[in-house]
């Protein structure tokens, strides 16, 4: 790499590592031209990768980052654009308590404990409410009753995702993050959350088929009055699909 160039009155001097190098040597003149024309090659990729970074880092800042839960997985769909947060069990009340909370959690498997200074169960003489986790009430491809249920965590690159129940396809412009069948708790039971149950569920191998009930979970069928019939059908189950865009 020259460090300067002198111009003298009939010739180029060139300081070169240190080194003077008069520039009345072809070979060296070839040899430089041949190193510039590399450095102006790889100048140009870099460019050309520099702007294909940039959009791409522009195209990600317009769809965002959101999340979603794929309920009865232990992992994310495979698919372009989502990646798993965390891995857990599905949690809710027990079907046969009134109170507690009614959303459907999905709770870690390594959770962290309450400041050691936190109210115990003792201290509040059992005024607290439970979570449980949940059972499938029916046997449906590779889950059987009394399996109990994972779930998961996943982040998407996409703006907005939904649940769309009583569908299978997504809507025009949104992608398919996954299908399945709504779920929540049998009609004579206390009530949790409607969540969107993988069509493909998965169990946990060490409690499997072990009847521990707490948060059991249902198929949801539809019922013709209130709720048009057609194109709803009486007694028939409803699908599920979440989609992002
Ligand atoms: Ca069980």
């Amino acid at each position: 790499m020259f460090r300067s160039v002198c111009l003298l009155p009939g010739f180029l001097l060139l300081c070169f590592c240190e080194k003077r190098l008069l520039l009345t040597d072809q070979n060296v003149v070839q040899a430089l031209q041949t190193e510039l024309q590399a450095i102006r090659t790889k100048l140009q990729s870099l460019e050309s990768d520099n702007k294909a970074l940039r959009s791409e880092i522009a195209q990600i800042k317009r769809q965002g980052l959101s999340t979603y839960i794929i309920w009865g997985r232990k992992d994310c769909p495979h698919i372009n654009g989502t990646s798993l947060i965390y891995t857990g069990i599905t949690a809710s009340k027990h079907f046969n308590e009134v109170g507690s909370g009614v959303t459907m959690l999905c709770l870690p498997h390594d959770p962290d404990s309450v400041p050691s200074d936190f109210l115990s169960v003792h201290t509040t003489g059992g005024y607290s409410g439970r979570i449980w986790g949940s059972e499938y009430e029916f046997t449906y491809r590779s889950v059987a009753i009394d399996d109990d249920a994972p779930c998961a965590v996943c982040q998407v690159q996409a703006e907005s995702v939904i649940m769309v129940p009583g569908k299978r396809h997504c809507p025009s412009g949104w992608k398919n993050e996954y299908v399945g069948m709504l779920i929540g708790s049998w009609t004579g039971e206390h009530p949790s959350d409607y969540i969107c149950l993988d069509e493909n569920p998965e169990f946990f191998e060490g409690t499997r088929s072990h009847n521990d009930n707490g948060r059991t979970l249902y198929p949801i069928r539809a019922t013709c009055g209130s709720l048009p019939c057609p194109p709803y059908v009486n007694d028939q189950f409803i699908s599920c699909i979440v989609c992002s865009q």
